[in-house]
């Protein structure tokens, strides 16, 4: 008999497989990857445990060790940051819990070729509901030649990607991520603290029904949009609509459903927010990557998301995707809504 480990890749052995198909490669990429992958499954510890925080009597100020109690999104910030510092490959990072960008004193570390943009915990006001949240992650070659990395290394645009992804703490916990060869994705078996490869070469489906926006925002939203939400609610059984309407209100849970079950994601501006809620840098572009890599496409309703070049760390954008057919649907409506 054989036995199921064999039949089983795991995250290390799929990356250094991937890593021979780049010739120059060194080993930085698949080390970094790595380093990601170890704080993903402490964070994920954690965040299991979030729950039992009342019963165990760890709540209130300071748990039982008499450490302050971190907010989790702190504590996943602090995880990343010093499994990224500790591994050398990385010279500066921008994350959603900072200003500035972070970068290291050690000498280790200026000789990193890489940065990384990140989220560490995405959603985490859902976390006290229960509901599914994540890390996003993006990594770019540094552009400064050596020593402390610099904010003009993080600012570039998502056509320069190396890597994206992201960890969902769901029912199960995921990595699912992409070098530009396609999407892979990698279930953790908690057992053995081993991501192994579920979910090879995503793609989004051709039968795609799902919309997923907050429509409590509806009346400020961009004529465009009200237009396409309308579109969404007829009935068309050719093109499977009326649409199923899904809405988590965490990005990487909303956009990983719709990757497996196929359906767009839309967080448009509005009249209050024109730029609307989601960042450039480390939500929207990492995302756009993957959604490209998965035959789909990323837009911010009027141009490419992967296009655009940063000029702030935190900047906004509108958001909006999923299967190509359905992306360009919203873009030819905002499109003749404007003109
Ligand atoms: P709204 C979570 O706070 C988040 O940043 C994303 O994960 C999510 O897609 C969005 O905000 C939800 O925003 O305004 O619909 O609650």
């Amino acid at each position: 008999m054989v036995h199921p480990r064999s039949k089983i890749t795991t995250l290390t052995e799929f990356v250094i497989q991937r890593q021979y198909e780049y010739p120059h490669a060194k080993g930085a990429l698949t080390r970094l990857l790595n380093d990601i992958a170890t704080a993903a499954k402490i964070v994920n510890r954690e965040i299991n445990a979030a729950g039992l925080v009342d019963i165990l009597g760890t709540v209130g100020k300071e748990n039982v060790q008499g450490e302050t109690q971190k907010k989790l999104d702190v504590f996943a910030n602090e995880m990343f940051i010093t499994a990224l510092k500790g591994g050398g490959e990385c010279c500066a990072i921008a994350s959603e819990e900072n200003e500035k960008v972070i970068t290291f004193s050690n000498d280790f570390s200026h000789l990193g070729k890489y940065v990384v943009a990140m989220d560490p915990l995405d959603g985490s006001s859902n976390i006290e509901s229960n509901v599914s949240i994540g890390t996003i992650f993006s990594i770019y070659r540094r552009i400064s030649e050596i020593g402390s990395g610099t904010q003009e290394d993080l600012l570039q645009p998502g056509l320069n990607l190396v890597a994206s992804g992201y960890v969902i703490y769901g029912s199960s916990t995921m990595l699912v991520y992409t070098t530009g060869k396609g999407v892979n994705g990698f279930t953790l078996d908690p057992s053995v603290g081993i991501f192994c490869l579920s979910h090879p070469d995503m793609k989004y489906p051709d039968t795609a029904n799902i919309y997923s926006i907050n429509e409590g925002n509806y009346i400020y939203f961009p004529e465009g949009v009200k237009q396409y939400i309308k579109y969404c609610q007829e009935s068309d059984p050719e093109s499977f609509r009326p649409y199923t309407s899904r809405y988590i209100g965490s990005l990487v849970a909303d956009f990983h459903r719709n990757l497996i079950k196929g359906g767009i994601f839309l967080y448009p501006g509005t009249t209050k927010n024109p730029n609307g809620k989601l960042r450039l840098l480390y939500e929207c572009s990492p995302m756009a990557f993957i959604a490209e890599q998965a035959g789909g496409k990323a837009s911010t309703g009027t141009q490419r998301v992967m296009a655009i070049q940063p000029e702030t760390l935190h900047q906004r954008v509108p958001f909006y995707t999923g299967p190509k057919w359905m992306v360009e649907k919203i873009e030819a409506l905002i499109k003749g809504s404007t003109e």
